[in-house]
């Protein structure tokens, strides 16, 4: 058995999706030849993170990330801080020869993007980014099904991820988790913070994305900041909707806001192929759905599959089949897959590189908006 040392760097929501991720594993995934140790935590505000690092088990904690990445008794550097800290955080990171999980998106810029994997390539650092949707057992299932072949052509992908947590104008912009609404420490709104999830799964699922054509909008003009208390005036897209070529000659339909009254976390997505179909709604995420035009056409139909049964991803590690799993086990299962990946030395996906595509998407969706046309992406899906 071999110790991989963490050191986490963000005590907000994602510093705990991941800690919980790096708890469970030695329960469920117990033949993994390596096995995470919790060995510190970093945040700015030293009573915060000393009661976070009580509550998840570190064993230590720091206030400044370049003390934490400084030590040598930490293997892995996980960054779950705000998007405007991913590049400086990640090449210093690299530069010390510590292994890299970043949270998603990769970075505020594709500019930035490539400097981040300049330094992991330079360095020959181990390194994934949390695209945490793809491990959802009913996602990963529908990777499994359109790999297969069974969908035959793919005509049609579309992709919504809506919420309404915004609406009120005095979310302030900046601060905790309302970062997320201040251009100069996200980069983009809804693109990079939500559109980029369904992008990423996109491209696993149905290939590269060739061209866009995107419009925004962003309904609350200004917000307070949060840390100077002064009215500033909004950067971000409230709203983002695109359509796009896929490398794979499909059409793509993707639209993503925070303005969407009684959607907290509506992820969806639905794929269209010559023979089949498949859809999957986070609301109900062990749920994936399938029309398979080769059913007798007596009882062909939709149907419903509750992806809870040993032969289906992941599931052997859990409970029993019919019993189901959460949101929290996406995160299990990337822990799980990237302990795999350093037992076969392989990459664990999405790699820094591959996050640098939808990176491509993101920049190419916001310029089009912007320039009011359609714009090519770049991409090199693999
Ligand atoms: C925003 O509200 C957010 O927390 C995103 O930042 C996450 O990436 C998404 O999974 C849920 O919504």
């Amino acid at each position: 058995m071999k110790t991989l040392r963490i050191g986490l760097i963000g005590t907000g929501f994602m510093g705990r999706t991941h800690s919980n991720g790096y708890n469970r594993i030695q329960n469920f995934f117990p033949n993994l030849e390596y096995k995470p140790k919790l060995q510190a935590v970093c945040s700015r505000n030293e009573e915060k993170v000393k009661a976070f690092a009580e509550q998840w088990g570190y064993a230590s904690y720091e206030t400044d990330w370049k003390a934490l990445i400084a030590r040598d008794d930490i293997d892995a550097v996980d960054i779950c801080t705000p998007n405007d800290t991913h590049a400086e955080i990640a090449i210093a990171a690299a530069k010390a020869g510590k292994m890299i999980l970043c949270e998603k998106p990769l970075s505020r810029t594709l500019a930035e993007g490539e400097e981040m994997v300049k330094a992991i390539e330079a360095a020959g650092v181990k390194n994934t980014v949390w695209y945490n949707y793809r491990r959802l057992p009913a996602v990963t299932l529908a990777k499994q099904i359109i790999d297969s072949g069974k969908l035959g052509r793919i005509f049609h992908y579309r992709a919504n991820f809506l919420q309404d947590w915004t609406i009120s104008p005095d979310v302030p912009q900046g601060g905790a988790g309302t970062w997320r609404l201040d251009v100069e420490a996200a980069g983009s709104g809804v693109t990079g913070d939500l559109l980029a999830h369904c992008i990423d799964t996109a491209m696993w699922l149905n290939g590269g994305i060739k061209d866009v054509s995107a419009m925004t909008e962003t309904f609350v003009k200004e917000r307070t900041h949060a840390a100077t208390g002064a009215k500033q005036k909004v950067g971000i897209d409230d709203a983002c909707l695109f359509h796009c070529h896929f490398d794979n000659g499909s059409l793509g339909l993707f639209e993503s806001t925070r303005y969407a009254r009684g959607h907290k976390a509506l992820y969806t997505f639905e794929i269209n192929g010559e023979h089949a179909s498949l859809r999957w709604d986070l609301h109900d995420l062990n749920y994936l759905e399938m029309f398979d035009h080769s059913d007798d056409s007596i009882v062909r139909g939709w149907k419903s599959i509750l992806v809870t049964d040993g032969d289906q991803p992941y599931m052997d590690k859990w409970w029993v089949p019919g019993l189901s799993i959460g949101y929290e086990h996406s995160f299990v299962h990337q822990v799980a897959d990237f302990l795999l990946s350093l037992e076969k030395n392989q990459p664990c996906s999405p790699t820094f590189k591959e996050a640098l595509e939808t990176q491509k998407v993101c920049e190419a969706v916001i310029d089009s908006a912007n320039n009011k046309q359609w714009k090519n992406t770049g991409v090199n899906w693999p």
